[in-house]
C-alpha cells in the first residue's frame, strides 16, 4: 500500500484551525472542503487520462482528457460527505456514488446501511472519502465492500489517520493496489477510538450537531 502524508504549510495550518475547538460550523465546512482540493491534487497523481488532438489558436496539438470509465468518487457518510465538493471541484466529470456506514460506539465496529454504486467496479478508479482513519475499521470495511464489487485499485482520502489505523488497513488490503492520502498522521488512538490530537467528531463538528 502507498501512503501519502501531506506536507505543505497550507495543509498544516487550515489542519491547525480545523483541530481548534472554537472554529464554528461554517468555517469547519469550509476549510474541510480546501484541504481535500488540496489532498485531491496528490489524490489524483495517477487518474488515467486517454490521449487527444485539439486545435489550438496557432496549430493542432496532442493533450489528455480523463479516460473512460469515468473514475468514481464514494464519500463514506455521514462526514464523508462534508469531503465531495472539493473532491468533485477538481474532478468535475467523476460519477458519485454513496456508503453509508456507522461505527457502533461501544464495540467501534462498522455496519453498513446505505449504498448506491455500480454493480461492477471491476475497471474504476476508485476515490474514497472519509475525513478520520481512527481504528480503520469504517474504511477497512467500504474498501471490502469495494474490492467484492471488483475495485481493484483504491485511493482514500483522509483528512487525518492515526498509525494503528494505516496498520490496519495495509494489514487488510495486502497486495491489493491501494493508496492512503493523508492530510497528517497524528500521534495514537485513544480508549474511546477518537484520534488524538484529533478534531473530535468529524461529523458533529461539520454539520453542528455537538
Ligand atoms: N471519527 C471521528 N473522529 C475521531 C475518530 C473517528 O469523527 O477522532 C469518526 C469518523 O466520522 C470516521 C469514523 O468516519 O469515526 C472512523 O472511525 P474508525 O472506523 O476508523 O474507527
Amino acid at each position: 500500500m502507498r501512503v501519502h502524508i501531506a506536507d505543505h504549510p497550507l495543509i498544516t495550518h487550515k489542519l491547525t484551525v480545523l483541530r481548534d475547538q472554537r472554529t464554528p460550523s461554517p468555517v469547519f465546512r469550509q476549510l474541510t472542503e480546501e484541504l481535500v482540493t488540496l489532498l485531491a491534487y496528490e489524490a489524483t497523481r495517477n487518474v488515467r487520462v486517454a490521449p487527444v488532438e485539439i486545435q489550438t489558436p496557432v496549430t493542432t496539438t496532442m493533450g489528455v482528457r480523463i479516460d473512460e470509465p469515468r473514475p468514481i468518487v464514494v464519500p463514506i457518510l455521514r462526514a464523508g460527505l462534508g469531503m465531495l465538493e472539493g473532491m468533485v471541484k477538481l474532478l468535475p466529470t467523476a460519477e458519485v456514488g454513496f456508503l453509508g456506514m456507522v461505527r457502533d460506539e461501544e464495540t467501534l465496529q462498522p455496519t453498513t446501511y446505505a449504498e448506491r454504486l455500480p454493480t461492477d467496479l471491476s475497471d474504476r478508479q476508485c476515490f474514497v472519502l472519509d475525513p478520520m482513519l481512527a481504528t480503520g475499521g469504517s474504511l477497512g470495511a467500504a474498501m471490502e465492500f469495494l474490492f467484492e464489487r471488483g475495485a481493484q485499485d483504491i485511493t482514500a482520502i483522509c483528512l487525518l489517520g492515526t498509525p494503528e489505523g494505516i496498520a490496519k488497513i495495509d494489514e487488510q488490503v495486502g497486495d491489493r493496489d491501494v493508496t492512503l492520502v493523508l492530510g497528517a498522521r497524528d500521534e495514537r488512538l485513544n480508549e474511546r477510538g477518537y484520534i488524538v490530537p484529533g478534531l473530535g467528531d468529524a461529523g458533529d463538528r461539520l454539520y453542528g450537531t455537538v
